[in-house]
């Protein structure tokens, strides 16, 4: 599996229409729409593909797009890119054959496809992924697709009064240069204040109480990267300001620092939550993925809002993920002395979700750093042939699927330090240990984020599980996910420990670790425990 496709909430019953290759585990010339549905977005029954290529229009695959439920909720739509007979890339509409299955098992194609076909300006391989669309106080509908013109990456805007007879706007609703292509674009509202999410279809017009959010995920760098800014929706100019230009570096904000690409977000009116999704691709080689047989996974859903500064996103992994928990363990107020490490026993380390925050000691001890013009990534790395980093205040963090000798270990940690004029922490997660296996990819991710003067404590949750490490540093603000495969730290002789590697002592103020069940995922008619 690749793109998380349409997630939507209908009729008592989350849907996940997902990106697939149905012949091989590898990307191919054939990709359906796959799909299944959930009551709880943990437990999830798979259903027939509900896309897949059969005519002109699509006869060459059906790649990625969006849902929208029509008028009061009643009728769900997709609309999708088709890589039709030219291999071109076009956009097609769908309507469920019997939107009173909550299952909404079948799709109809529509008799006027493609309803969108590459305008002047747009190649016509590079056109692709229509996102959810808004209504305007027009009465029109609006739709975003990403596309490319030489080096320009743009996403493009659509217009429609019926949902099926679509006009381009000549302006781009945004365009950055010598970015290529434009995927997945994603443009959602956010509350300034709280944590509800907010449907696509709200009023958008008050800029007291709502900012927009445009993510792109761009296919050079393959990351996800969000613009916080204005959709200005008045007057003959209908486009999105962001706050900050993208600049190519470490400094663009992400969603994930890691792996994590062609997410898609989606409101959930039952919770009034946004629930944001993103494919996680393998660090093992194709040639692994084939004899597996499978390849790719999607994140944990993640309940998505504007942090409290205005400045970032906070993701956090939605509650349900919690009716896993199973064996619960704790550690309260325990110091962590420069160069200790603890082992958090009496859980299933190979499948775990574990939250512990940090008391950090007076900032002023912290290590001095110019921050300016430093790859965090890098920085994060350094070190790694001489054993695991040292400083002042961190590297502290926990040690994921490690072994008992910790030879292998995946270390997601803080450094904490003082820069001219403010505090900046420092996020990684370290793979280069990961595994005593030599053909995986094993990069090192780390990011920069803003630790207030005043700030007593860090937070890191993460949830493991075998291959997958998802983790959410300063509750949420900062997320990070990999992907490893240990030869020794597997299943029961997988551990997990909480290190402090920085010459100054830590205190744990309070750790919480569960081991975590298993999901139920099947087929309809046949769940099974997988
Ligand atoms: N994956 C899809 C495209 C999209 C890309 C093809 C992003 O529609 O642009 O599987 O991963």
């Amino acid at each position: 599996m690749n793109d998380p496709n349409a997630p939507m909430y209908y009729k008592g019953v989350y849907h996940l229409f997902y990106q697939h290759n149905p012949y091989a585990a590898t990307f191919g010339d054939t990709i359906v729409w796959a799909h299944s549905v959930s009551y709880d977005l943990i437990n999830w029954i798979h259903l027939n593909n509900a896309l897949e290529p059969s005519e002109p229009f699509d006869i060459n695959s059906c790649w990625s797009g969006s849902s929208t439920i029509l008028e009061d909720g009643e009728k769900p739509s997709i609309l999708y890119t088709g890589i039709d007979e030219n291999k071109h890339q076009v956009q097609n509409l769908a309507i469920p054959k019997n939107s009173s299955d909550p299952f909404l098992r079948e799709w109809i194609k529509h008799t006027q496809n493609p309803v969108m076909k590459a305008p002047i300006g747009v190649e016509v391989n590079n056109f692709r992924d229509p996102s959810t669309a808004w209504l305007g106080n027009d009465g029109k509908w609006r739709v975003v697709v990403g596309a490319q013109n030489g080096d320009e990456g743009k996403v493009i805007l659509y217009h429609s009064e019926d949902f099926v007879d679509w006009k381009v706007d000549s302006i781009p609703f945004f365009a950055t240069d010598n970015t290529g292509v434009c995927e997945c674009p994603d443009f959602f509202p956010v509350l300034i204040d709280g944590e509800n999410g907010m449907d696509t279809l709200s009023d958008h017009q008050d800029p007291n109480f709502i900012r927009h959010v445009l993510k792109i995920s761009y296919l050079s760098k393959l990351h996800d990267y969000y613009f916080l800014g204005n959709y200005n929706a008045l007057g003959d100019k209908e486009n999105f300001v962001p706050d900050v230009k993208f600049t190519g570096t470490s400094s663009d904000l992400r969603y994930d620092y890691g792996k994590f690409y062609a997410s898609k977000s989606f409101f959930d009116n039952a919770k009034n939550r946004r629930i944001l999704w993103g494919w996680v691709n393998e660090s093992d080689s194709e040639q692994d993925d084939i004899e597996k047989g499978w390849a790719g996974i999607q994140s944990i859903p993640r309940q998505i809002w504007l942090d409290k500064s205005g400045k970032r996103l906070v993701q956090w992994p939605i509650e349900e993920v919690e009716n896993l928990h199973d064996k619960h363990v704790s550690i309260i107020k325990e110091n962590l002395l420069s160069g200790s490490t603890l082992q958090v026993s009496g859980i299933t380390a190979s499948q775990v979700d574990v939250e512990v925050v940090f008391e950090i000691p007076e900032l002023e001890n912290a290590e001095w750093l110019d921050p300016n013009g430093v790859d965090p990534q890098i920085l994060c790395s350094s070190n790694k042939e001489n054993g695991p980093r040292s400083g002042k205040i961190g590297p502290f963090g926990l040690l994921a699927l490690a072994s008992e000798d910790l030879r292998e270990q995946t270390s997601v940690f803080f450094q904490i330090y003082k820069t001219p004029n403010r505090y900046v922490g420092l996020m990684c997660s370290d793979q280069s240990r990961s595994s005593l296996r030599e053909d995986l990819d094993k990069t090192t991710y780390g990011t920069f984020f803003d630790i207030d003067s005043t700030q007593k404590t860090v937070s890191l949750r993460t949830l493991i599980d075998h291959s997958i490490v998802e983790s959410f540093g300063d509750e949420g603000r900062v997320c990070i996910t990999s992907r490893v495969y240990p030869s020794l730290a597997i299943d029961k002789n997988a551990h997990l420990f909480v290190f402090n590697n920085g010459s100054q002592s830590i205190q744990i103020s309070k750790l919480n670790a569960w081991s975590m069940k298993q999901a139920q995922i099947g087929y309809e008619g046949n769940i099974a425990c997988v």
